[in-house]
């Protein structure tokens, strides 16, 4: 059956066949398998073995979302496939409650991988993802107390989307050889073709050791090593284990690769015209060594294993904060991967004989204190190195990495982040979408650029009267959604104002909150607000950081306290949203008025829940960080909301060590009374009181994300939005514009430019 104009019929006969009785007389469940199993059929004859060279795609995480719906749009029978169920009594939104949601990735790294492996196979490249298969995946999140609560999140189930290979490899390590298993996931493009995610584990695996919460015994590496991603990292034992992952990944990867290139014909020599490999963040970094062992064990001498090998990697970097950038003990790898410590030290020593002694100990892989700098190691022996945003790429360029860009300032790149508009347009928000081929036809699903072609329909008023329609469908259908997850009621004909992404001190939640709690104050004293505000955050803390524990612990009090104001409530709500995750995301952000990105200029490497915002029609309140500087050149000034301080201004406050947080709080009335409310008895009643004094006492003292010196600012672009947010159409304008001029953001136009700058596959 080709996809391509399938018609209801055809489709209803493959589907009644696959479930050997009709649709209507199927449940939900028989209905989701069957749908799954047509699929991967559909998906399998697009599978092509076109193109010599192939990519690899290392990461230790792809956040890929549900993949039903995504699946049926590529595969191009969504809407035939949707219609048909409810000719059938059936909707294709129980269908979707049927699947879980893969958790194998934290936030915006992983999602990242997700959206390309999309791209990859749309543009019809040649192209795998290599990752591992996390039997709980993150965790998932719950409220108790008013404090964050953690348990495994089971996703795998029988009717889960992996398929079982025979490939199996032997890889050892800490003295001990594990057999492999390699599962895989079906990657469909849109209208393209068919490449696949293969996942590694163990059959060994145990998930009956978790205990308490997402407590297991971290030294049974036969037994946990694929349980979690990345287990606690805050002792010994936790971060020996990310290395026995890190290293499995790597180890099944340089295999996979090898025996698809030698099976492909290919010399070992000439292996860059097979294969390339794509380091995503630090985490694959081991792929280096291991491949250059590899290569050595199948012939090779090791000045050609490594010349061989430094042609055949790239490496990403997607964060400056040097706490995120791994280091390993050689200690550790002595213990765990002795194999690749020779390796490794011959690779540190080649960069000191070649360099100077003072810069050679600036770059060298192997520090004074025996640590190994995986990035270092990546950007000597690698093709390429890429920040994920224009500013990022720079402050890189010219501060962080500045040593190793004097040293190869042609291997440094800059590719701008995007996300797959199948994702967050075609699937999280058909309203829109239809609303947009409407006006513009369907060639920006190809090309996003054609986006574009929306901005002049703008001058039409029913246009804009259209936009502020479909924003209160997906509005209220939020609503509803939230009523149904978490039992909360919030206003639809509220501002929802949100801040969605994972829980980090630099990301600044904790500013968001103060502002919060002066709104709460304001309103206490007598201030009414246009119309009432909702803020939303969604959020997880990783279980060992402690002040991300305690700022939602904060928000979660607040809340709770609002919720039960008779005076502020009708004005105010915050709400903070359960286990935040992909599918959480697709109904939140389609639902957004205000979307913050307000992290502390410098520190967000990109972001890409900017992106999905702004496509979905949302206006920005965000700082000049990431990807967001890029919104505030394609928008203009009057399209979104911008303050706080500029990047050199933070990267100059931190070399001077000049910011003293006591001195803002002791100066700005609105500053000291917020921080205070903390602490306050109405605070201190719901909550935990060392909990709310630990983060009072981090933010007078500390602030190391600098959150005052931009509240003041914060509170003018806040508040300029709000009252801008009451002329409605001016604001339709502001939205309609968003959404035109997100086309660059599409990860096809991300994915293009890897391939053209350093990829090099055939399209
Ligand atoms: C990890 C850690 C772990 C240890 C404690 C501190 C810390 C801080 C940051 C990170 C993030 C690691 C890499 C990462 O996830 N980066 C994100 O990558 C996205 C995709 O490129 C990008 O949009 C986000 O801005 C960036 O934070």
């Amino acid at each position: 059956m080709s996809t391509k104009n399938v018609t209801t019929d055809e489709l209803s006969g493959k589907l009644t066949g696959l479930l050997g009785k009709e649709i209507a007389a199927a449940s939900d469940r028989e209905v989701y398998d069957a749908l799954l199993h047509l699929s991967q059929g559909l998906a399998e004859q697009r599978q092509s073995d076109a193109g010599k060279k192939k990519l690899y795609y290392i990461s230790a995480e792809f956040l890929i979302g549900k993949l039903l719906s995504n699946n049926l749009i590529n595969l191009g029978i969504y809407k035939q496939a949707a219609e048909l169920l409810e000719a059938n009594g059936k909707h294709m939104g129980d269908i979707e409650e049927i699947e879980n949601e893969p958790s194998l990735g934290n936030g915006g790294l992983g999602r990242l991988a997700a959206c390309f492996l999309d791209s990859i196979a749309t543009l019809n490249l040649n192209g795998d993802g290599v990752g591992l298969n996390y039997h709980f995946g993150l965790f998932r999140q719950y409220f108790e107390k008013n404090a964050q609560a953690v348990r495994p999140d089971v996703w795998l189930s029988d009717d889960s989307w992996l398929i079982r290979s025979d490939r199996h490899y032997d890889v050892t390590m800490g003295g001990k050889t594990y057999t492999s298993t390699m599962y895989d996931i079906l990657v469909t493009g849109y209208e393209g073709r068919t490449n696949r995610l293969h996942l590694f584990d163990l059959d060994s695996v145990d998930e009956s050791i978790v205990t308490e919460g997402i407590a297991f015994d971290k030294k049974a590496v036969d037994k946990n090593l694929t349980l979690f991603l990345y287990p606690d990292d805050s002792d010994d034992d936790g971060r020996k284990l990310r290395i026995y992952q890190q290293y499995f990944m790597v180890s099944n990867a340089a295999h996979l690769i090898l025996d698809e290139a030698v099976a492909k014909g290919c010399k070992l020599t000439d292996l860059d015209e097979y294969a390339v490999i794509q380091i995503n963040d630090t985490h694959p970094s081991m792929v280096i060594p291991e491949l250059i062992r590899q290569l050595m064990e199948r012939g090779l001498d090791l000045d050609t294993a490594i010349e061989v090998t430094a042609k055949c990697c790239a490496y990403t970097n997607h964060t400056i904060l040097a706490e995120a950038l791994e280091k390993w003990p050689i200690s550790y790898l002595k213990e765990i991967v002795p194999q690749l410590c020779p390796i490794i030290e011959i690779l540190d020593d080649r960069i000191r004989r070649r360099l100077p002694g003072e810069t050679a100990d600036k770059v060298a892989i192997i520090d004074a204190e025996d640590r190994v700098h995986m990035a270092h190691m990546d950007i000597h022996y690698g093709i390429s190195v890429n920040g994920v945003a224009a500013l990022h790429t720079e402050i890189l360029k010219n501060s962080e990495l500045n040593d190793f860009y004097k040293l190869y300032p042609e291997k440094f790149n800059n590719k701008t982040n995007g996300i797959t508009f199948r994702r967050w347009l075609l699937s999280c928000n058909p309203e829109l979408s239809e609303y947009l081929i409407g006006k513009i036809g369907d060639s920006f699903l190809k090309d996003a650029s054609k986006l574009a072609d929306f901005k002049p329909l703008l001058e039409d008023e029913q246009v804009l009267r259209d936009l502020l329609a479909i924003k209160q469908t997906k509005k209220e259908q939020f609503t509803a959604w939230l009523k149904a997850e978490q039992g909360i009621d919030i206003d639809p004909n509220s501002i929802f104002d949100v801040q969605s992404k994972r829980l980090h001190e630099y990301k600044r939640q904790q500013l968001n909150l103060l502002w919060a709690i002066h709104a709460y104050q304001a309103i206490k004293n007598g201030y009414r607000p246009a119309r009432k505000i909702t803020i939303l955050f969604g959020a997880k803390a990783a279980p060992a950081y402690v002040i991300a524990q305690d700022i939602i612990h904060a928000i979660l009090c607040l809340q709770e306290i609002i919720a039960n104001d008779l005076d502020v409530n009708p004005y105010l709500q915050v709400v903070m949203i359960e286990n935040y995750n992909v599918t959480a995301a697709e109904k939140l952000i389609p639902a957004c008025d205000l979307s913050e990105q307000i992290s502390l200029a410098s520190k967000e490497a990109s972001g890409t829940g900017n992106m999905k915002f702004m496509l979905n029609g949302a206006v920005t309140l965000g700082t000049e960080d990431g990807a967001n500087v890029e919104i505030h050149e394609l928008v203009g000034d009057e399209n979104i909301y911008v303050f706080g301080q500029s990047a050199d201004e933070v990267i100059k406050a931190y070399e001077d060590k000049s910011y003293v947080s006591k001195k803002w709080y002791d100066q700005n009335t609105f500053i000291h009374d917020a921080v205070d409310f903390l602490i306050s008895d109405a605070m201190v009643k719901v909550g935990d009181e060392a909990r709310l004094k630990r983060l009072y006492k981090e933010l007078l003292n500390k602030d190391w994300f600098m959150t005052f010196p931009d509240f003041d600012s914060y509170l003018m672009a806040r508040e300029k939005a709000y009252d801008d947010y009451e002329d409605r159409l001016s604001w339709a304008k502001k939205c309609g514009v968003n959404i035109a001029m997100a086309g660059y953001f599409s990860s096809d136009r991300t994915i293009a430019q890897y391939n053209e700058d350093i990829w090099h596959l055939e399209g």
